[in-house]
C-alpha cells in the first residue's frame, strides 16, 4: 500500500465480499463478549446461567461458546475479510477470480452453520481445543473442518491474484501490505494441515463410529502443530496494520521496509516447529524434543521484537514531527483523538504485557508454575484478546466508514469504548494473572468449587475479575453500537482513504532473497520435519486408538 490513497482504484465488488466477512466476524464476537461476561461475573461471586438457561445450559457450554466464537469465527472471517482487501488494494489489481472469492466465503459460511448447530445445542460442549477422549457431535468437527478448508481456498485466491500482479509487474518488491497478507496465508494453510489430519484420520471417523476408540495424545499433538501457528495466524494480520497503516494514521513513514519483510520471513519459517511448548506437561513426547520447542519459540520470539522497534520507531518519528520532545514523552503527542489509533497504540502497550508472561508459558520448567491456572487466560486476553481484538476494532473504524461511505457516527464513543476496553482489560487481566500464581485453575466454573471456601486468597482478587469484565463488557456495547449505527443512522458521508504508510527505507537495494517464496518455504518445511517428524512418527506407528469416548457435559 505504498501509493497514496486516493490514487487507488475502488474495488466494489471485492469491498462487498470484505464487507459479508466482517458481518459475520462481528456476529461471533457480540456472542463472544456476551458469554465472557458472564464467566467473569460467575467468577465474582454472580452466577447468571440459571437465567440464561435454556439459551447457555451451563458455564461449560457457554465457554465453549466463548472460545470458538472468539478465537475461531471472530479472526477467521475478520482475517479473511480484511487481507482480502489489503492485498488488492496494495497490489492495486482486483482479485483474479470473484467466484472464488465467494467460494472461499461461501464454504466458510456452510461450515459455521454446520459446526453451530451443535454448538448452540450443547452438543458440542468440548471447549475451543474439542480435546479427545472428549466427544463431540461429529457435525462440529465437519463443520470445524470446512472453515479451514476455506481458508485454503483464500489463500488459492490471494496466491492467484498475486501472480496476475507478478505477470504484469516483473522484477517489482511485492508491495509490502500484499507480501505480509501472502505470507500470513501461507503460513497458515502449511500451519492447518495438523489440524486436518486430526479431524479426519481421528475425530470424524471417531465420532462417525468408524473407529474402536481415540488416541489423546496425537490428537492434541496434531492440534498444536496448527494451534501455535493459529495464534500467529491472528497476529500478523494486526502487525500488517501496524506495519502498514499504522505509521501512516501516526505521520505517514514506517521506519524500515526491509524489516518489516525480514521479520515475516521468520515468522513464515518459525512459526510452526514450536508447538510442543503447548505439551511441556504431557506424557508420551520425549524432553528433548520438548526442549528444542523451547528453544525455537524463543527464536520466534525474535521477529516480535523486530516488530516492537520498527513500529515503535515509526510512532516516534511521527510525533516528533507533531511537536513530540523527550525521551518518552513524545508519546503523548501521537493523534490521540483518533480512535482507530488510540485502539491499535493501546492493543501494542497491552501486547507488550502478554509478550512478558508468554515468555513464562513459553519456559520448559517455568511453565510448570502456572501451568492450566488463570495465568494462562490472562496471557491470552492480552494477545489474542487485546492486541488482536483491539488492533481489528481500531482497523473497523477507518474500514467500515471507508466500505459504507458513511462517516463514524460517534467519534467520541468510539475513544471512551477504546479505553475501557484498555483499562478493563488491565484490571481484568492482571487478577487473572494473579489469581494463576495463587494456582486458582482455569476452565473451571470456580464460584462453585466447593475448594474456593478455603482459598482467601482468591476471594480477594476474584471480584476485581468481575469489575474489569465489566468495563469490558461495557466498552464492547459502546463499541456495536458506534458500528450499528455508523451503518444504520449515520448520514455524513465518510471522507476517509485507505491509510498507507510510505517508508522512511525501502526496499530497494535489499537483498533480493526477500521477495522469494521457496528458499523460506523450504527452510520451514526443514524445520517442521526435524521439530515434528519423529514425534509424529513415533505416535502414529504406536497410537493404539483404544480411548472411548466421554460426554462429560
Ligand atoms: C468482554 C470481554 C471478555 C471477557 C469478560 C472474557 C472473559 C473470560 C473468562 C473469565 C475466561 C476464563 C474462563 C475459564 O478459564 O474458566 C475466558 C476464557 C477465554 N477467552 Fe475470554 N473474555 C472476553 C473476551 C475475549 C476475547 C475478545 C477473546 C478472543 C478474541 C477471548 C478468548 C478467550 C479464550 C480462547 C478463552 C479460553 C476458553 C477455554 O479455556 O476453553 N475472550 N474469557
Ligand atoms: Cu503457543
Amino acid at each position: 500500500m505504498q501509493s497514496p490513497p486516493s490514487a487507488a482504484l475502488a474495488f466494489t465488488a471485492e469491498n462487498r465480499l470484505t464487507a459479508a466477512y466482517l458481518i459475520v466476524a462481528l456476529i461471533a464476537l457480540f456472542v463472544g463478549v456476551v458469554t465472557g461476561f458472564l464467566q467473569a461475573l460467575e467468577h465474582a461471586g454472580i452466577n447468571l446461567y440459571p437465567k440464561v438457561a435454556p439459551l447457555i445450559q451451563s458455564y461449560y457450554h457457554g465457554l465453549s461458546l466463548h472460545g470458538v466464537m472468539n478465537v475461531l469465527v471472530w479472526t477467521t472471517f475478520f482475517i479473511s475479510g480484511f487481507l482480502t482487501f489489503a492485498t488488492v488494494y496494495a497490489l492495486n489489481t482486483p482479485l483474479q477470480s470473484m467466484a472464488l472469492g465467494w467460494a472461499a466465503f461461501g464454504l466458510m459460511i456452510a461450515g459455521l452453520m454446520v459446526t453451530a448447530i451443535p454448538l448452540l445445542g450443547n452438543q458440542a460442549t468440548v471447549l475451543f481445543t474439542f480435546y479427545p477422549p472428549m466427544k463431540a457431535h461429529s457435525a462440529f468437527y465437519v463443520g470445524l473442518t470446512l472453515v479451514v478448508a476455506a481458508t485454503w481456498l483464500v489463500t488459492l485466491s490471494l496466491f492467484r491474484t498475486y501472480r496476475v500482479w507478478r505477470a504484469q509487474h516483473p522484477g517489482e518488491w511485492t508491495p509490502l501490505a500484499a507480501f505480509m497478507a501472502l505470507i500470513t496465508f501461507a503460513m497458515w494453510t502449511i500451519a492447518s494441515l495438523g489440524i486436518a489430519a486430526e479431524m479426519l484420520f481421528l475425530l470424524i471417523p471417531w465420532a462417525l463410529d468408524w473407529l474402536p476408540g481415540t488416541d489423546a495424545l496425537l490428537a492434541r499433538t496434531l492440534f498444536w502443530f496448527s494451534g501455535h501457528p493459529l495464534v500467529y495466524f491472528w497476529l500478523l494480520p494486526a502487525y500488517i496494520s501496524w506495519y502498514t497503516m499504522v505509521p501512516y494514521q501516526a505521520g505517514r513513514r514506517l521506519f524500515s521496509d526491509p524489516m518489516a519483510r525480514v521479520s515475516f520471513l521468520l515468522f513464515l519459517t518459525l512459526s510452526i516447529p514450536v508447538g510442543i511448548h503447548h505439551q511441556y506437561a504431557d506424557p508420551g513426547i520425549h524432553q528433548s524434543w520438548k526442549l528444542l520447542h523451547a528453544f525455537l519459540t524463543f527464536a520466534v520470539f525474535f521477529p516480535s521484537l523486530l516488530t516492537f522497534f520498527n513500529v515503535v520507531a515509526s510512532l516516534e518519528s511521527g510525533a516528533r514531527a507533531r511537536g513530540g520532545r523527550g525521551l518518552l514523552l513524545w508519546f503523548t503527542r501521537l493523534p490521540w483523538g483518533d480512535p482507530s489509533l488510540a485502539a491499535q497504540v493501546l492493543a501494542m502497550v497491552l501486547f507488550a504485557f502478554g509478550g512478558i508472561s508468554g515468555l513464562v508459558n513459553a519456559s520448559y520448567n517455568v511453565n510448570l508454575v502456572v501451568h492450566n491456572t488463570a495465568w494462562v487466560p490472562g496471557h491470552f486476553h492480552l494477545t489474542v484478546g487485546t492486541a488482536v481484538t483491539l488492533t481489528f476494532m481500531g482497523i473497523t473504524y477507518w474500514l467500515i466508514p471507508y466500505l459504507s461511505g458513511r462517516a463514524l457516527w460517534n467519534r467520541h464513543l468510539a475513544l471512551m469504548q477504546v479505553w475501557l476496553w484498555f483499562i478493563g482489560m488491565a484490571i481484568f487481566s492482571n487478577s487473572l494473572h494473579r489469581l494463576g500464581l495463587l494456582g486458582m485453575p482455569r476452565r473451571t466454573m470456580i464460584g462453585s468449587a466447593s475448594y474456593l471456601a478455603l482459598q482467601p486468597d482468591w476471594q480477594g482478587v476474584l471480584p476485581l475479575v468481575g469489575w474489569g469484565a465489566t468495563l469490558l463488557f461495557t466498552g464492547s456495547l459502546g463499541y456495536f453500537t458506534t458500528i450499528v449505527m455508523t451503518v444504520a443512522a449515520s448520514r455524513q458521508p465518510a471522507a476517509i482513504g485507505i491509510p498507507a504508510a510510505e517508508v522512511l527505507a525501502g526496499p530497494e537495494g535489499a537483498p533480493r532473497i526477500l521477495d522469494r517464496w521457496w528458499p523460506w518455504l523450504v527452510v520451514a518445511g526443514l524445520l517442521i520435519l526435524l521439530a515434528y517428524g519423529p514425534t509424529i512418527a513415533e505416535l502414529v506407528s504406536t497410537s493404539p486408538l483404544s480411548a472411548p469416548g466421554y460426554r462429560v457435559w
